[in-house]
């Protein structure tokens, strides 16, 4: 038998959660590009509780820019979709109303660009990725050898990526004279808003001058960090929520228990009550993303490619690996001491709360997920603490030990031969530049070389440069696990 979709008149099971008001009877006022399993789990939540707790037209209209995906599962359910929560003891269904629609823009950004001009969307959301954006890291300028960045240039009336929408979409707003649309980034990256609005700023200047003057003067770019370990969905996923509500939803997504946003409160057009579903607003997110991005998403990155490379499918089975346990702890903790207080917050609890939620077993996190992408994540996560950490006189070896591992990983296969994609935007740069060298020091050299990647303060450290090399020759040398052993003792 067929399942019913589910749908605005679905009929639930009363212990599934429902929007506790009438989706219909409130309109649109967010765009949200990317719309994927991190929306649905993180902001889309916070709307649906802010939404409940204050009414508003604070719908969102969801776009993705490169897959259909999400628009053939939402459209067809009346934008709504089961949220699972996988606690240790315990999982729980939500279904969340926030989401009106979904907006495939790929190949054709028209309906994206003429709903981004409607003066009632009064935020641009986004959670596209690290790489999605075509901002270079180390100058913060725009990234012309970006293949979108670099359509978009040259035909800024039909943008295909991140920049080129957001700027073709406030210059329609800018020639009606409407007020623009607040940009909002939510992606794992250091002083998010800031980022955004430079390449913003250098993307509309290159093609309209004047345009760029008025963003400069007009458009706020609050900071935001997001935090909720998200995993992709899978078959599981649709099963188990079919289970739980009696529907078909295609569009599910599973997720932890833990949820943390903290926003930078510069909305001059207005915003929802997230505070309503638990988000902070801060003057200055800055401490805040520093902790996550270093405690959480640094050993994340290290778990996944030590993880993956010796056989540890998800995060929780690095977490019942003794000698893989031992170094997410270091890492952790290695990290929190890079860091200045957080306001309201203590690091040990912090640390604790890491580890349990790492250890979820119900959360089916897997490691080569996190390993993808590799070279748009380091920055951020493991090079700026490690600069910190040696400005500080504190040890450099966890940071060290994640470069190396993530450079083992760059070779393209485990210590079995078994090979696989390394899921990396400049995979074939780095293809290139490790061939098939055999030196630890040489492959260390030429990846620490990478254009814009590592910075200089610990390009030309010896004592960094040595304990790289030397951690990556001991996995070349004896295997991972016994380079794990080693490194936990
Ligand atoms: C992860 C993040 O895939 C990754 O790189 O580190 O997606 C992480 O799960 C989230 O930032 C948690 O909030």
């Amino acid at each position: 038998m067929t399942m019913e979709r589910l749908t605005a008149s679905s009929t639930l099971p009363a212990d599934v959660r429902q929007p506790a008001y009438v989706p219909s009877e409130h309109g649109c006022g967010i765009v949200h590009l990317g719309l994927g399993a991190f929306h649905k789990a993180h902001q889309a939540v916070y709307t649906d509780d802010a939404l409940a707790a204050a009414g508003g037209d604070w719908r969102t209209i969801g776009a993705s820019l490169r897959s259909p995906k999400a628009a053939e599962e939402l459209n067809p359910q009346n934008g709504l979709f089961t949220l699972i929560e996988r606690g240790v003891d315990n999982t729980s269904a939500r279904v969340i109303g926030s989401i009106a629609k979904v907006i495939a823009a790929k190949g054709n950004s028209e309906q994206l660009l003429e709903t981004l001009s409607d003066p009632r969307i009064r935020i641009a959301s986004l959670t596209v990725t690290e790489k999605a954006y075509g901002i270079e890291r180390m100058s913060g300028g725009i990234d012309t050898s970006h293949p979108a960045v670099a359509a978009d240039i040259l035909s800024p009336d039909s943008p295909v990526g991140v920049l080129g929408i957001l700027v073709a979409a406030l210059k329609r707003r800018c020639d009606a004279e409407t007020k623009p649309f607040t940009v909002l980034c939510c992606d794992n990256l250091p002083n998010n808003g800031a980022f955004v609005r430079a390449g913003v700023l250098e993307f509309a200047r290159r093609i309209d001058p004047a345009l760029a003057d008025w963003i400069e003067a007009q458009v706020s770019f609050p900071s935001t960090m997001v935090d909720r370990i998200t995993p992709a969905a899978t078959q599981a996923t649709l099963s188990e929520a079919r289970d739980l509500t009696g529907c078909s939803d295609l569009a599910a997504v599973e997720t932890e228990p833990f949820s943390q946003w903290v926003i930078e409160d510069d909305f001059p057009t207005g915003r929802p009550a997230w505070d309503a579903g638990g988000a902070l607003f801060v003057k200055n997110v800055a401490q805040y993303e520093n902790m996550k991005l270093r405690m959480l998403n640094g050993t994340h990155s290290m778990l996944a490619y030590a993880g993956f490379l010796s056989g540890r499918d998800y995060v929780c089975d690095v977490m019942a690996d003794p000698d893989l346990a031992k170094l997410v702890k270091r890492h952790i903790i290695a990290a929190s001491h890079t860091l200045d207080p957080v306001p309201g917050v203590d690091l040990n609890t912090y640390a604790e709360s890491l580890l349990q939620r790492f250890s979820n077993p119900n959360i089916r996190h897997e490691t080569y997920q996190i390993a993808m992408d590799g070279t748009e994540k380091l920055p951020q996560r493991i090079f700026e603490p490690a600069i910190t950490a040696m400005e500080r006189g504190q040890s450099i070896a966890p940071f060290a030990f994640a470069t190396a591992v993530w450079m083992r990983y760059c070779l393209g296969r485990t210590d079995n031969n078994a090979t696989f994609e390394l899921r990396d935007p400049r995979q074939d740069q780095i293809e290139k530049s490790v061939g098939t060298i055999k030196s630890p020091d040489e492959i260390a050299t030429r990846l620490s070389g990478l254009d814009g990647f590592m910075p200089k303060e610990l390009i030309l450290d010896q004592s960094w440069n040595s304990a790289v090399s030397s951690k990556l020759a001991l996995m070349l040398d004896k295997g991972m696990l016994a380079a794990l052993h080693n490194e936990a003792k």
